[in-house]
């Protein structure tokens, strides 16, 4: 190792160290033991510009082990991203650029919010889904317009995470060659050593999911990690190298879990000092650190990006039309302007929304080159998938990501694809199995992206199946996570305005849910309507008001007009997002649920998240029981006589 490699290291570490002993928070074993690493794939290799941060062709760096954020926020400090040393020592306080884990969208040069471990490695294989396909679609002989890895640094937790394994199982499946994951592999976890909760063989376990496998003895070698990520780099599969380190290589306690988590004691940190023999001011890179920085990652960023737009004006020469296609899928030049052939249907016919909803999506996916996505193994009961032919080693250029049963990956990956940008990602399955991706549509939310969720069976009325496959609690948990919108739409109008609206660049990821059975096609709903989260769909006479959305709006209709017999005239409002509808004025709010009115509120789920708008709910708070759809109206009382009587029991 030269000095100055040397050198810059040992800064990372002190400074590391330093800024979360003064922040009296963070994780310092990462930031020591693996310095090297991030440093040798820095200066050697990562291609980013800090002057053009969103270069569309850059490399995509992701922290999995988003603990590590320390060492990420020098990194970007030192390649020229814009944070200060100031920013470096305001680490983890109160609206600091430098907060506890990477952020998105908040410190420049993040690619991607990490922080709960297994995502971010997840999610890099989105990203280096996008780049393969655009790779595909894009390239000519010699004139490689897409050519980017993604890289990860993951450690010992992000692997034993069930989605990265699911995530790095459809990696290898899909061949995904410019995917690079360097494993810091230090035998240490929170609890203590890794060896107390896996037994397992990293490389036979990645070389049995079709990966390749590198291993570098020495963590602080730099020429063999360099060695490594090369070969890395250069097989054709997804590859890991797994990186024996030391978790807080120099401090007094290193080695041992001790070091994860708690910040160095003063007297540590001058034992740090000396062990690494480094003796510069406290929380300062001395300028040949900078210079080796300057012109190491910056000045070859730069060329990079600048040698990348001459490629590209060449090719814009030669192939103008592909340059053109290429233009909008790097910034978003699509849109559907003319919707005249859009699948429509009749008012009084019946369709499921599920049915509604794959069509309308197939539909968007012929008019959108650049949407990609597909279900977890349930295409023919969610009947949403891509465009093109199934994705994969021998078809680049499909669109339709066949996921398996891997509902989490699927998500995170589709997070991953929407970071990347260039594509519209969405994914689908069972509404009850919502539980088992919602960390990742909670990363979506939390990052403020448009990845969309579909789901269909979203209620009790998936009948034979029973409990384990009835939604009951799923609507409200969603509903209640920020930044979330929830549509549930109640018939082919309310769908395809749902659709319509949540294929675009919303700063929010988007749920939609559908139904197994057919619904009825209703005249009094409105895409207007759906589009402000709720509205009236049939005016009455009186105060009350039935609320109610998705199958259970045609019901409670019905139920109007039983209550319309007996004397009550009342007003029925669709609500088919409540995320929406919170955003609409006071007056349009007090428009359409005024103060003096009373609420009762329909809905096949639990009552929680109504009472927001409601004086009395019809809900269902325990779990399903399987039985065929017809008996579960009367079961649960979602007929339009038992509301009625409800109403007239509860609410008049
Ligand atoms: C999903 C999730 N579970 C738990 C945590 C808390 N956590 C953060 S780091 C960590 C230890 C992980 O061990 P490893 O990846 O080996 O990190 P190292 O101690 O080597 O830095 C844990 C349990 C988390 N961030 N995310
Ligand atoms: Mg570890």
């Amino acid at each position: 190792m030269s000095t100055i490699d040397n050198k810059c290291i040992n800064s990372l570490r002190v400074v590391g160290a330093e800024m979360i002993t003064k922040a009296k928070s963070g994780h310092p074993g990462i930031v020591l033991g693996s310095a090297p690493i991030l440093h040798t794939l820095f200066t050697r290799h990562i291609n980013l510009n800090a002057n053009d941060a969103k270069w569309f062709d850059r490399d995509r760096f992701v922290l999995s082990a988003g603990h590590g954020s320390t060492l990420l926020y020098m990194l970007l400090h030192l390649s020229g991203f814009n944070l200060t040393v100031d920013d470096l020592k305001n680490f983890r306080q109160k609206g600091s650029m430098t907060p506890g884990h990477p952020e998105y969208g908040h410190v420049p040069g993040v690619e991607i919010t990490t922080g709960p471990l297994g995502q971010g490695i997840s999610s890099a294989v989105g990203m280096a889904i996008a780049e393969n396909f655009l790779e595909a679609k894009f390239n000519k002989p010699e004139y490689n317009v897409i050519d980017h890895f993604t890289y990860v640094l993951c450690g010992d937790g992000d692997l034993q995470e069930g989605v990265a394994m699911e995530a790095a199982s459809l990696a290898g499946h899909l061949g995904l060659g410019q995917l690079v994951v360097l494993y810091d592999s230090n035998d240490i976890q929170l609890d203590g050593e890794v060896a107390l909760a896996n037994s397992e063989n990293t490389k036979m376990k990645f070389e049995a999911m079709n990966w390749d496998y590198f291993k570098v003895e020495d963590g602080n070698d730099v020429d063999a990690i360099d060695e490594a990520i090369k070969a890395a780099k250069a097989s054709a599969k997804p590859a890991i190298v797994e990186i024996k380190t030391v978790i807080g290589y120099g401090a007094p306690n290193s080695g041992e879990s001790s070091i994860h988590g708690k910040p160095m004691p003063a007297d540590d940190i001058k034992t740090l000092r000396k062990n690494l023999a480094y003796s510069e001011p406290e929380l300062t890179f001395t300028e040949d650190v900078y210079d080796f920085y300057k012109e190491n990652v910056l000045a070859r960023g730069e060329k990079a990006e600048s040698d990348w737009n001459e490629l590209l004006n060449a090719y814009a020469n030669k192939f103008p039309e592909d340059a053109e296609e290429l233009n909008k899928f790097m910034f978003d030049g699509f849109s559907i302007d003319n919707t005249d052939d859009m699948p429509t249907w009749e008012d009084g016919s019946e369709e499921s929304t599920r049915k509604v909803m794959g069509k309308v999506l197939d539909w968007i996916n012929s008019k959108l080159p650049n949407t990609i996505g597909g279900s977890a193994d349930l295409t023919a009961s969610t009947m949403v998938k891509g465009a093109d032919g199934i994705y994969g080693p021998s078809n680049t250029l499909g669109r339709n990501i066949k996921f398996g049963v891997r509902e989490h990956a699927m998500a995170a990956i589709c997070n991953g694809i929407t970071l990347h940008g260039g594509m519209f990602a969405f994914c689908a399955g069972f509404f009850v199995f919502s539980d088992y991706l919602k960390p990742a549509i909670r990363q979506a939310a939390i990052m403020n992206i448009p990845t969309l969720f579909l789901f269909s069976h979203d209620t009790v009325c998936v009948g034979e199946d029973g409990p384990t496959h009835q939604p009951i609690e799923q609507l409200t948990a969603l509903r209640s996570t920020p930044n979330v919108n929830v549509y549930r739409p109640a018939d082919s109008r309310e769908m395809t305005a749902a659709v319509l609206d949540s294929v675009k660049k919303n700063n929010y990821p988007t749920v939609i849910t559908s139904s197994r059975q057919a619904l009825p096609n209703l005249a009094c709903t409105s895409a207007e309507g759906t589009k402000k989260g709720a509205y009236t769909v049939r005016k009455g006479k009186s105060d009350y008001i039935l609320l109610s959305c998705g199958s259970e709006l045609s019901i409670t209709l019905a139920a109007a007009d039983k209550l319309a017999e007996q004397g009550v005239d009342v007003s029925v409002v669709s609500m088919p997002s409540q995320f929406l509808f919170d955003k609409q004025t006071a007056e349009y709010k007090e428009s359409v649920l005024p103060k003096k009115a009373k609420v009762m509120a329909i809905e096949m789920g639990a009552t929680l998240g109504w009472y927001k708008y409601a004086d009395y709910v019809k809900g269902i708070d325990t779990f399903g029981a399987s039985m065929p759809i017809k008996y579960i109206f009367d079961e649960y009382g979602f007929t339009a006589d038992k509301i009625a009587e409800e109403f007239m029991a509860n609410v008049k």
